[in-house]
């Protein structure tokens, strides 16, 4: 193996410092223009950027030299904090030694090991574990591995995809059509799959706003489900997916029982169902899986995000061994299922998810977690009557605070706090009006202090 590179920044002070070096010259030389930020509101941004230049443990370090703290682990993905040192050192050594190597018809034995770990944290009937770059490649695959699935089992006719209306599941065209927040599908409407249905959503405050953790009410929801099935036939379906608890749009989380009844209702008329697990993996909603949280297990598993805590892009896809030996057959020489990405398995990605799992399973990260939801919850519902403020909801250590939107611009209000607590030294996410938080796993009260009373103090000031 090689040496590793001599000269990476040692410490987030030394980052910090050499970062600051060339802070001036950054925002005075930088070109804005060229880079079309994703979900950005680009023009604003350019007008006023919030640039960051060092990361560890909680904190974010701007251009300009101050320190930030994250409440949403990047965006949903590093709960174990930022630059980890132990990650830190698996990346360096292993991009030091294979960068990348082909991945069709080639492995390497990261990639094995990976999955091996990954699927030990899954429900018993996980047995096969599908590697992608990204959690929208997760999903894509997912519902391809579906279709494929009833196909090969002589199920032709089951094509039809169920999602939920503000699920979230990605931007790639299976993602978008099942997904159900409308501006994400508005300009592709024209050309997303057809044949898509959306089961309702479950957020109605009038029902179950302020809950603490899973609303009583709601279960019946899924009973939606039926009457899709008695409409479309239930011979048509291949599949419906779901976020265990919804992030994206705002943490929405399932009425007690919920889960269960989609399972039942997907079970009785052989109907795959799929847990969309990015947010909710590793860790988040306090055990390695949403599905082993609620005792509700699906036939496939999406992730990403925590598989490598964010630090390299990766995603996976988990399959009972019956879905995945459905497609071992035909001749052996023969490629069983004709899909794949150049990033599949990345060496360096690999190396970074196995040494997350390391540190989650050898720190006892998802038990913290869980530990932690209380502070959580009293965190976020203490600003029940801040301005503003018309919902709040929580599970695990997902939240969301919803605010009341300004008449006639909706986001306005969401976008000025986001950027008002950014300056007053935390960085919050808003979904149009709605704030997400996603703590550290480990972080203790002060944390909370910090994040919460920045917010309502931001609360206050904004119109
Ligand atoms: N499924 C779920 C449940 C997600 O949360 C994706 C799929 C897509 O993953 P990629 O890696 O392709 O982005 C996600 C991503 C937000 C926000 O504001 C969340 C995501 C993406 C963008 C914004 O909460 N999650």
């Amino acid at each position: 193996m090689r040496d590793l590179p001599p000269d990476l920044p040692k410490s987030f002070e030394e980052a910090a410092a050499s970062a600051a070096a060339s802070v001036i010259e950054v925002t005075e030389s930088l070109n804005l223009r060229p880079y079309w930020m994703p979900f950005t509101a680009n023009r604003a941004f350019k007008q006023a950027p919030r640039l960051v230049v060092a990361a560890e443990g909680f904190h974010y370090r701007t251009a300009d030299g101050r320190r930030v703290l994250d409440s949403l682990s990047g965006l949903w993905t590093s709960g174990l904090g930022h630059c980890h040192p132990r990650i830190v050192e698996a990346v360096q050594r292993q991009v030091a030694q294979l960068d990348y190597v082909c991945a069709f018809q080639v492995g390497h034995p990261g990639a094995f090991e990976l999955a091996e770990r990954v699927l030990e944290l899954a429900p018993d009937n996980f047995t096969h574990c599908f590697f992608t770059g990204s959690g929208s490649e997760s999903v894509d695959t997912a519902l391809k591995i579906a279709l494929g699935w009833h196909r090969l089992r002589g199920d032709t006719a089951r094509t039809v995809l169920i999602g939920r209306e503000r699920g979230y599941h990605g931007v790639n065209f299976g993602g978008t059509s099942v997904g159900g927040i409308p501006w994400n599908r508005e300009l592709f409407s024209g050309a997303l799959l057809p044949g898509v249905a959306h089961l309702p959503h479950t957020h109605h405050p009038e029902h179950n706003g302020f809950t603490r953790g899973l609303p009583a009410w709601g279960a019946h929801l899924a009973d939606s489900l039926e009457e899709i099935i008695a409409k479309q036939g239930a011979d048509r379906i291949a599949a419906v997916i779901v976020e265990p608890v919804a992030g994206s749009a705002g943490v929405l989380v399932p009425p007690q029982g919920y889960l269960e009844r989609l399972r039942e209702i997907c079970t009785r008329h052989g109907i795959l169902l799929v847990f969309d697990e990015v947010i909710t993996g590793f860790g988040r909603v306090g055990a390695p899986f949403a599905s082993l949280r609620f005792g509700v297990t699906p036939d496939i598993i999406t992730l990403a995000k925590g598989i490598t805590n964010g630090v390299i892009p990766m995603g996976a896809v988990l399959v009972s061994r019956e879905i995945h030996d459905a497609y071992m057959q035909g001749p052996e020489h023969g490629i069983e299922l004709f899909h794949g990405y150049t990033y599949s398995g990345h060496p360096v990605a690999a190396a970074a998810g196995l040494a997350a799992i390391d540190v989650y399973e050898e720190e006892g990260i998802f038990q913290q977690a869980r530990e932690n939801e209380g502070l959580f919850e009293d965190a976020i519902h203490s600003l029940r009557d801040a301005r503003h403020v018309v919902d709040i909801r929580n599970f695990g250590l997902m939240g969301a605070i919803e605010l009341a939107p300004r008449e006639g611009a909706p986001g306005a209000r969401g976008l000025e706090v986001h950027r008002r607590c950014f300056e007053a030294g935390v960085m919050v996410r808003n979904g149009t009006d709605t704030l997400q938080f996603a703590p550290f796993f480990t972080a203790g009260p002060d944390y909370y202090d910090q994040v919460f009373s920045t917010v309502r103090k931001v609360l206050n000031e904004v119109d």
